[in-house]
């Protein structure tokens, strides 16, 4: 148990601008540009394999699927060598979904990714009172965060980056910033060169933990920008991207037949 470090005095609906319009176009766009600084490519389609040619990650009795990896309670995943030349400056990107808002504890706080081996409280969290999508917070305990729609059984895309010169971390969901702070106690900065992904720590007894699935995991070697974020492709798996540019073939088919029906 522990006391929020930011509550909100008032709880806010805040619909987020849909994205779908421009999909294509961003998966097309963005892919190359993120190329550079990408480190670790984890689809987990069946696979825990990095497919850039980095080390694995470790399960924790969860169970790979076809198209991402489910986990129970403390069930997430864990890298162990991360790749990243500054353990203190990274983006890291992760597409998630929590069967519910709170711990297999009743705990209102879910840890998404640790970064002291286990051994801390500090690090991201899910935080919400009464299980309402409405005010959910995705926040770096113990600073802060801000209000986001967290909804129980839909993924989002949740990135975390932090500049190693200016020890800026920014928090982000589906795109857009969330929340900012300087890391002056190097909170942020992974101990010992693992990072644990929806595991909570022995400092809160592993109680705060939740069950959901992961659809991918990918990390890079410094802070990406606000509108490199914002850029990431929302659908990143290869069977998926495929899917999506059938879909807008498709679209562009249905636009020639109206053309020809017209003439
Ligand atoms: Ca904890
Ligand atoms: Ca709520
Ligand atoms: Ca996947």
């Amino acid at each position: 148990m522990k006391l929020s470090a930011f509550l909100p005095a008032f709880e806010i609906f805040s619909a987020r601008p849909i994205r779908s319009l421009v999909l294509a176009a961003a998966v097309i766009a963005a892919v190359p540009q993120m190329q550079a600084s990408l480190l670790r490519n984890y689809d987990l389609n069946g696979s825990l394999a990095d497919s850039l040619g980095g080390n694995a990650l470790t399960a924790n009795g969860g169970t790979l699927g076809a198209t991402g990896y489910t986990f129970g309670a403390n069930q997430g995943l864990t890298l162990t060598g991360t790749g990243l030349a500054n353990l203190g400056e990274y983006s890291i990107e992760m597409r998630v979904k929590l069967d519910s808002l709170r711990a297999f504890s009743g705990s209102p706080w879910i840890k998404l990714i640790d970064f002291k081996n286990l051994t801390s409280d500090d690090g991201l969290y899910s935080f919400d009172t009464d299980g309402n999508p409405n005010g959910t917070i995705v926040q770096f305990y113990p600073i802060g965060g801000t209000l986001d729609s967290f909804t129980p059984n839909q993924f989002a895309n949740v990135v975390i980056t932090r500049d190693g010169t200016t020890k800026q971390v920014v928090t982000y969901v589906e795109g857009f910033g969330q929340f900012s702070f300087t890391d002056f106690s190097d909170r942020a900065v992974f101990s010992n060169n693992i990072i644990h992904f929806m595991r909570d720590d022995a400092a809160t007894g592993f109680g705060e933990a939740g069950s959901g699935s992961l659809d991918y995991i990918r990390i890079y070697g410094n802070a990406l920008t606000a509108n490199e974020v914002a850029n990431l492709p929302a659908v990143p798996d290869a069977a998926s991207t495929l899917g999506l540019l059938g879909l807008a073939l498709a679209a562009f088919v249905g636009v020639r037949r109206m053309v020809a029906v017209r003439r």
